[in-house]
Parts: C-alpha cells; sequence; structure tokens
C-alpha cells in the first residue's frame, strides 16, 4: 500500500510534510504526518498504540527509513578512502549531510560540525578534550539541578582527574533555573558552564540566552545540551553564541547511534583529539603522528554514515513540515492535558515553569510510578516511568522517580484523551 510518506513515481518525496509546506501555512494536520509513521499503525494488547514517550527516542518518519535503506541498497562503501563510485557517493552523501545539520543549527562553518554517537558522546568529548587540559585544582564547573546524567558524569569524572570542582546552579519550585544564583556562582574559577537547552524530565525551557550573555561577560565558555531542544524549536547557534551544542539524532525523528557536536571552529582547532584511530590523521609514523584537519580530527573510526544520512533526512522533514505549525500543535498537547491531568484528585504535576516544550511529569499520591507506566502499557499507552537519568533532579523534588509523558508532532488531542482517563482508571484501580 502506498502511503503518505512514500515517493511518487517521479521521485518526488510526497507525504505530509510536502503537502503542508505547499499550502502555504495551511493548519498543522497531525493525522496527515501520522501517515508518515509506519510504527504508528500498530496495536498494543489490542489497543491502538499512544506513544507518549518521545523524550525518550521518537518514531521514524518513512522519508528516514527510505533513506538509510536506499543507502544500504545503492551506495554501501567506507567513506574519505576509497576511489571507487560508491566510496565517492556514500562520502557526498555523508559530507552533504554534514551541511544540513550546519544549516539545521545555522552554524557558519562544516568544520564546526562533528558526528558523534549523541549528545552523550558530544560531551564526554568537551569535557575530555576541551576542559580536562584546561582545568587545575581549585577551578570550578557551572551545571543545573535540571541536568541529565549524562551532563553530570562526564563533568565529574574530569573533576576527579583535576581537583576541580562542580557547582550546581539551584531550581525554584516550578523547575526553573535560579538566575541570582546562577550570577552568584560565576567566578574568577569558573572555566566553563554546562546547561540543558530543554530539560528532559520537567520540559523546562531554560533562558540559555540569558545564561550565554552573563557567562560571556565573564569570558566563560558555555556549552548547551540540546537533546529535547532541537525537535521542538529552531536552534541558532550564531545568535546564540553558544561555544558548543550536542544533541542526538533519535529525539529529532532521526536514527539512533548518530548524533552532533557544534563546536566553534577556535576552540575545536584548540583542542587535541578525543579518540585515535583512522581518518583522524593527516599522517602515522611510529615516531610521530599529526592531525586531521576538523571535523575529521575529531571522527576517529567509521561513522554511522547510513544514522548521518538518516538525521539529515530527518531534519529536512522536519524543515519541510515547518515549524509554527507543528511547535503550536505541540503545545496545544501540552497545555490540554496539564489541564486533563491537574482536572484529576491525587495528581500532583512536577515542572510548571511558564517556558516548557511538550513534557509532562507528574506523580500520584500513594502510587508508584511505574505501577502508572505499567497500568498504562496495558491501554497500549507508552510514558515514561522512572527517574529519567536526573536523579538530582527527583531528589530536590522528593520523588524517586516520576511518570512523565512526552509529545511529539504526531502526537493527537484523542491521544491525550486516553492519557488522562488512563490515569483516572489507574486511580481506579488502586482506590
Ligand atoms: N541530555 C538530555 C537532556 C537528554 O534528554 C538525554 C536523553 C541525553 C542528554 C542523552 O542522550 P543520548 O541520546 O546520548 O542518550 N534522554 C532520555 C530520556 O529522557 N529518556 O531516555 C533518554
Amino acid at each position: 500500500m502506498r502511503t503518505a510518506g512514500e515517493r511518487s513515481a517521479g521521485g518526488q518525496i510526497a507525504g505530509a510534510a510536502t503537502r503542508a509546506s505547499a499550502s502555504g501555512g495551511r493548519a498543522f494536520d497531525p493525522l496527515a504526518v501520522r501517515e508518515d509513521f509506519p510504527i504508528l499503525r500498530q496495536k498494543v494488547y489490542g489497543k491502538p498504540l499512544v506513544y507518549l514517550d518521545n523524550a525518550a527516542t521518537t518514531h521514524k518518519p518513512r522519508v528516514v527509513i527510505e533513506a538509510i535503506e536506499r543507502f544500504y541498497e545503492n551506495d554501501n562503501s567506507n567513506i574519505h578512502r576509497g576511489l571507487h563510485a560508491l566510496s565517492e557517493r556514500a562520502t557526498a552523501a555523508f559530507e552533504a549531510a554534514r551541511d544540513t545539520v550546519r544549516r539545521t543549527l545555522n552554524a557558519a562553518d562544516l568544520r564546526e560540525i562533528v558526528f558523534t554517537r549523541g549528545t552523550t558522546e558530544a560531551i564526554n568529548l568537551v569535557a575530555q578534550s576541551f576542559a580536562r587540559p584546561r582545568l587545575r585544582p581549585g577551578d570550578e564547573i557551572v551545571i543545573s539541578t535540571l541536568e541529565h546524567h549524562s551532563n553530570i558524569v562526564p563533568w565529574q569524572m574530569v573533576c576527579e582527574a583535576t581537583g576541580a570542582r562542580l557547582r550546581v546552579i539551584p531550581i525554584g519550585e516550578a523547575g526553573e533555573l535560579d538566575m541570582k544564583a546562577y550570577e552568584a556562582l560565576l567566578g574568577p574559577r569558573t572555566r566553563l558552564v554546562a546547561i540543558v537547552h530543554v530539560s528532559n524530565a520537567l520540559g523546562t525551557i531554560n533562558p540559555v540566552e540569558r545564561v550565554i550573555e552573563a557567562a560571556h561577560a565573564r569570558g566563560i565558555p558555555v556549552l548547551l545540551d540540546g537533546a529535547q531542544a532541537v525537535a521542538h524549536m529552531k536552534v541558532d547557534v550564531r545568535a546564540l553564541d553558544c561555544d558548543f551544542y550536542a544533541f542526538s539524532g533519535h529525539k529529532v525523528y532521526g536514527p539512533t547511534g548518530i548524533g552532533v557536536l557544534y563546536g566553534k571552529v577556535e576552540h575545536l582547532e584548540a583542542m587535541p583529539p578525543y579518540q585515535g584511530g583512522g581518518d583522524m590523521i593527516a599522517s602515522v609514523t611510529f615516531e610521530k603522528t599529526t592531525w586531521n584537519r576538523l571535523p575529521y580530527k575529531f571522527e576517529a573510526g567509521t561513522p554511522h554514515i547510513a544514522g548521518g544520512i538518516g538525521l539529515a533526512a530527518a531534519l529536512d522533514y522536519l524543515d519541510r513540515l515547518g515549524l509554527e505549525g507543528r511547535a503550536a500543535h505541540e503545545q496545544d498537547l501540552l497545555v490540554r492535558a496539564t489541564a486533563a491531568l491537574r482536572a484529576i484528585p491525587r495528581v500532583r504535576i512536577i515542572g510548571t515553569a511558564p517556558a516548557k516544550a511538550s513534557v509532562l511529569s507528574f506523580v500520584i499520591d500513594g502510587i508508584h510510578p511505574h505501577d502508572i507506566g505499567t497500568i498504562l502499557d496495558r491501554d497500549g499507552i507508552a510514558i515514561r516511568a522512572g527517574h529519567h537519568c536526573t536523579q538530582p533532579l527527583m531528589d530536590r523534588f522528593g520523588v524517586p522517580a516520576t511518570a512523565r509523558a512526552s509529545f511529539a508532532l504526531y502526537n493527537t488531542r484523542d491521544e491525550v484523551d486516553a492519557l488522562a482517563k488512563g490515569v483516572a482508571r489507574v486511580i481506579e484501580v488502586f482506590s
């Protein structure tokens, strides 16, 4: 069966994305978009799948699946080394993908786009290659209470190795950064600020422009963890003027195992390689090895070529859909879900900052989040229950875990209503 996401005979990508952009701003239609995502058609335990775990990973539109399939069927080859036709095509496709990422982030220069395995590897790269050689005992790295473990542990590791200290920005009851406390933390020993752009556990959108401005006023570089941001908003690294920006392909409707580190070229030039191996060298002798130019200096070994190509297909897909309609749709889902859960007695929402992405964390008095997740699963509703790799944040709110629904562009109001009904049923089961 042909679906909306399949290619037409002329090779043009059909699908909701094209139709929406061709319509010149017609209202965003999540039902048309759903046709582009084959996985959403299934039933779970006999119920239609309601997938609300998008902060963990998003599903892939057919154009992404097809781009990967096309690569393996036609062009599969190693890159940057072969002289043959397939290798040239694979190299061209991978480098074109890098340019798609560059355009998406509005980076000035292709040398600033390093492919990694994901956000986690991108942050570890900066920790080991940028921070570690610069840190002296007593130096400080500033992070926040909102961080995912992958923006905590790499800094603890370099602190352990160098004698530097981690300083943590507190947050308020709504889950918003305490900006006064932040500015007070910045001092002569601060060497780096590493902050999440959008919280995966609470949805808080941090005022990263102000975070960067305050740090730069004191000459301190800033890394942003954009794992949860790129899918929901325009990220312009030049307008932000951030020093580093990290994100993962699989959270922006692209493949797993591929991600991006953006870094200002002057930083990347000054940094030693993170890993040694093939492709990252200019020349090797047993006496002396010299490094390849950027960004290859940071891409040792055969990369996830199909992953990069799939990621570019995902970013192109989002671009064709346009940001305005899908962002408004996601906010509509968040507002509706927040109101629906607020109306249920015993439900408490954790994370009520005024600026939020479509993430809704909640707890129910006397019911463990895992039980909420398990019962909802039997209704075909997939949410996440746990600490969301943000244990210090859970401690801040005095809970071991939360239940978390996170919405993507393909979710619908009906699915929000199914969630609310499911949550009410959980309470019934336990009373
Ligand atoms: N930073 C944030 C803010 C994240 O949400 C995640 C993953 C990561 C970093 C790590 O990304 P990775 O692709 O390198 O693993 N967050 C989640 C989540 O909320 N549920 O599962 C993974």
